[in-house]
């Protein structure tokens, strides 16, 4: 123990004699006492030694040294990093660089309120591939080889093997579904989809959807307007007005589109909706009985709704943005302005 005192007490003075300023001399420092062959392992050799009865003291002793050399070891980095930053001129005192927090993407934001508000009338969410066969896109959703509608949708074809296609609509998500399961079913596809088009401010090869199924017994084209009447309020605000026009899509019979009152000049008239106070948003339709049976669903028994809408465009009426390439170019002037929108 008389030992263990003595060389500790030399260790002190000597360690208060130490001051190394750079930083190889600090790591000589660290290494010499807090080393694995250090000075701070190697007296703790000494414990062996002690009697039974002083062990507890010694321990004490043994502890409290190593905490001395640890906080040494600390103030001389912080001298030496205040050193460091005096000799260069560094005001260390001055706030550092903040950090950029990222924000969702405004596609994402728009897709994520969809999702949230026909998952609270009970649609579940499916999702399935790009890259689809022609059946799933279009041969299942009625539009057969050589229909006029195809022109449409022109799409990308895969170089190796021509009969995968870049999907057109997440109709083929729809379809993939009723290929699993039988009616009832309630659904919204959420995704990518492509068509051969040229890039401009109106136009892209690449847009995002969101569609919605609905297959059970009794389901009318009343439940279809009051769904996405729901719909329009949850996202626009309680004082949109809706209206329906007939259209035609070879999947739905009867086939109506969907127009909100404009938003900007509330149905006075304004560029936006071309003087016209309404502007379109989505389509929709009861699905053909030949998709019904396409997917040996009874048509007699079962009817559906399905609707269509482009995140793009709800996007563009929510949040003003009027170049579709803003979407895509990743400028952060864009994207900022979305930051603490959730
Ligand atoms: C099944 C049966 C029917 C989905 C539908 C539309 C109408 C529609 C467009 C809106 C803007 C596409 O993004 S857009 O260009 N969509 O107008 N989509 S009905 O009909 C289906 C889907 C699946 C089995």
């Amino acid at each position: 123990m008389e030992k263990l005192l003595q060389q500790l007490e030399e260790y002190k003075k000597a360690i208060s004699a130490e001051n190394p300023t750079n930083a190889d001399e600090i790591e000589s420092f660290r290494i010499k006492y807090l080393g694995t062959k250090g000075i701070v392992k190697s007296v703790m050799g000494f414990m062996k030694d002690v009697a039974v009865e002083k062990k507890k003291e010694a321990g004490q002793l043994l502890n409290d040294f190593k905490l001395l050399v640890e906080a040494k070891y600390e103030a001389l980095k912080n001298t030496a990093t205040t050193h460091q930053a005096n000799a260069s001129n560094i005001d260390i005192s001055l706030p550092g660089n903040p950090i950029n927090v990222g924000s969702r993407h405004p596609l994402s934001l728009i897709k994520n309120q969809i999702i949230t508000i026909f998952q609270r009338l009970g649609f579940a969410v499916a999702e399935g591939p790009e890259i689809e066969d022609d059946w799933h896109n279009f041969g299942a959703m009625n539009l057969p080889e050589d229909h006029p509608a195809r022109d449409m949708q022109d799409t990308f074809y895969i170089h190796q093997n021509p009969a995968w296609l870049l999907r057109t609509h997440t109709s083929s998500v729809q379809a993939r579904v009723m290929e699993k399961q039988q009616p009832p079913i309630r659904v919204i596809c959420p995704g990518r989809v492509y068509r051969n088009e040229t890039i401009s401010a109106r136009a892209h090869c690449f847009f995002h959807q969101v569609e919605g199924l609905y297959i059970d017994e009794n389901v009318s084209f009343a439940d279809l307007k009051q769904t996405l009447y729901y719909f329009v309020q949850e996202m626009f605000g309680k004082d949109v007005k809706v209206r329906f026009r007939p259209s035609y899509f070879p999947f739905t019979e009867p086939s109506a589109e969907m127009d909100i009152s404009c938003l900007i000049c509330e149905g006075n008239g304004c560029n936006v909706c071309k003087h016209t106070g309404w502007v379109e948003i989505l389509g929709s339709g009861m699905v053909h009985p030949k998709v019904l049976e396409n997917f040996g669903i009874d048509s007699n028994k079962y009817t559906g709704f399905a609707f269509g809408m482009g995140v793009e465009r709800i996007c563009q009426l929510k949040y003003r943005v009027n170049d579709l390439r803003l979407y895509s170019q990743n400028d952060i002037r864009f994207l900022k302005q979305f930051t603490g929108v959730v």
